[in-house]
């Protein structure tokens, strides 16, 4: 596909009001409240929500996994049966791509993400590896493409939601076929009866409600490959895929909120900071808490998994008057949080340092 005639069909990014559709679209796909950044692993209903078609209706008992393409042999699996493979439970963050796409001014039309599209699970199921290894992957094996039950039409293009991943990716050993979500069912939204979860990948990566596994010798070329999911800086620009998520931390905001404007209000005296950091690149080696612009490093508890958030805390002592609190982490590869977003047309990719107002009374 031309990458003229990729964005089409695609709005062009609006300095003006919130569309009725962005409001459709959000309250649809709901995010994480940011309290909720106080449980280790997020409790299924406040998890966020991104479903770009409709939730399908899927009977589990008529259901079926086709593992197909580059392989020795093609393998058609009921759930009962992936039920009797060996499982794996992994802790995985999970964060949209568009998470904080509209803080971006002018604002790439979309899910307008504040900046809670985020959340973590505990998800188990059967090893991708061990399923691809059962069917037996030919040498000529490229990517493998996973496909699932839900379609649509987006940028004019009629489609199932699809996604790649490289061979050496989905050969990782912690990318898991999920049918459980914190040790129970998984939840219809989250993909019933079964999806795949990439840890350390965006989310539009970790496809649900899967129903093709097909390990293909080329390239994948799908719309949610190569049209979505791009760091572009025009609607013209090729741009680079996204894939892995950047370093990024969340503040619970103290105190309690106005109810319209959410600006905060606390007493005065001491308070405990807290939130939590993560990032698909690697640990998370430093988070610092900035008080109205002077940075002072926060303590890091343990993270949850390899590709899971870790806790970090500040006491503060809160004086009385307006502040403007903020955190920011960096991860193994050197890269920290920036203090003000760069722009890109699809809105991917934001990891701007959160800044919470608050009023210390
Ligand atoms: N089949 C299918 N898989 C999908 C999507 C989708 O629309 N259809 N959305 C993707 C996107 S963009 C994200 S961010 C995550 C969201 O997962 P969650 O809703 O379980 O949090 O699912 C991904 N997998
Ligand atoms: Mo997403």
């Amino acid at each position: 596909m031309k990458q003229s005639q990729r964005n089409r069909h695609t709005a062009p990014p609006s300095t003006g009001p919130l569309t009725r559709e962005e409001l459709q679209l959000a309250a649809r796909n709901h995010s994480m409240p940011l309290e909720a950044l106080r449980y280790e692993v997020t409790p299924p209903g406040l998890h966020y929500v991104l479903t770009h078609f409709d939730i399908p209706d899927i009977d589990a008992e008529h259901w079926h996994l086709r593992v197909h393409g580059a392989v020795e042999r093609s393998l058609e699996l009921s759930m009962a049966a992936l039920r009797r493979d060996p499982a794996i439970t992994v802790p995985v963050t999970l964060e949209c791509a568009g998470n904080g796409r509209s803080l971006l001014e002018p604002r790439p039309l979309s899910q307008p993400w504040v900046l809670e599209g985020v959340g973590t699970a505990e998800w188990t199921g059967v090893p991708l590896a061990y399923l691809l290894g059962k069917a037996g992957v030919l040498p000529n094996a490229v990517e493998v493409v996973f496909t699932g039950a839900d379609s649509g039409v987006q940028g004019g293009v009629p489609q199932r939601y699809a996604r790649s991943l490289p061979i050496r990716e989905a050969l990782r050993p912690d990318v898991v076929l999920a049918y459980a979500m914190n040790g129970g069912a998984l939840p219809p939204q989250h993909g019933y009866p079964l999806r795949l979860v990439v840890p350390g990948w965006y989310g539009m990566a970790s496809v649900k409600w899967l129903e093709s596994i097909e390990v293909a010798t080329t390239r994948f070329t799908g719309f949610q490959q190569d049209v979505a999911y791009r760091y572009q800086d025009s609607a013209d620009d090729g741009g680079t895929p996204v894939s892995r998520i950047r370093v990024r931390s969340l503040m619970v905001p103290p105190g309690v909120p106005d109810f319209f404007t959410r600006h905060r209000f606390l007493p005065h005296g001491p308070v405990l900071l807290q939130g939590r950091a993560w990032s698909g690149e690697g640990a998370v080696t430093a988070v610092e808490v900035g008080i109205d612009g002077k940075w002072v490093s926060a303590q890091l508890e343990p993270p949850v998994g390899g590709f899971a958030w870790r806790k970090w805390t500040l006491p503060w002592v809160a004086d009385p008057g307006e502040h403007v609190l903020s955190c920011r982490a960096s991860d193994v590869t050197g890269a920290a949080q920036p203090l003000e977003q760069n722009w890109n047309y699809q809105g991917m990719g934001n990891n701007v340092v959160q800044r919470v107002r608050v009023r210390v009374e």
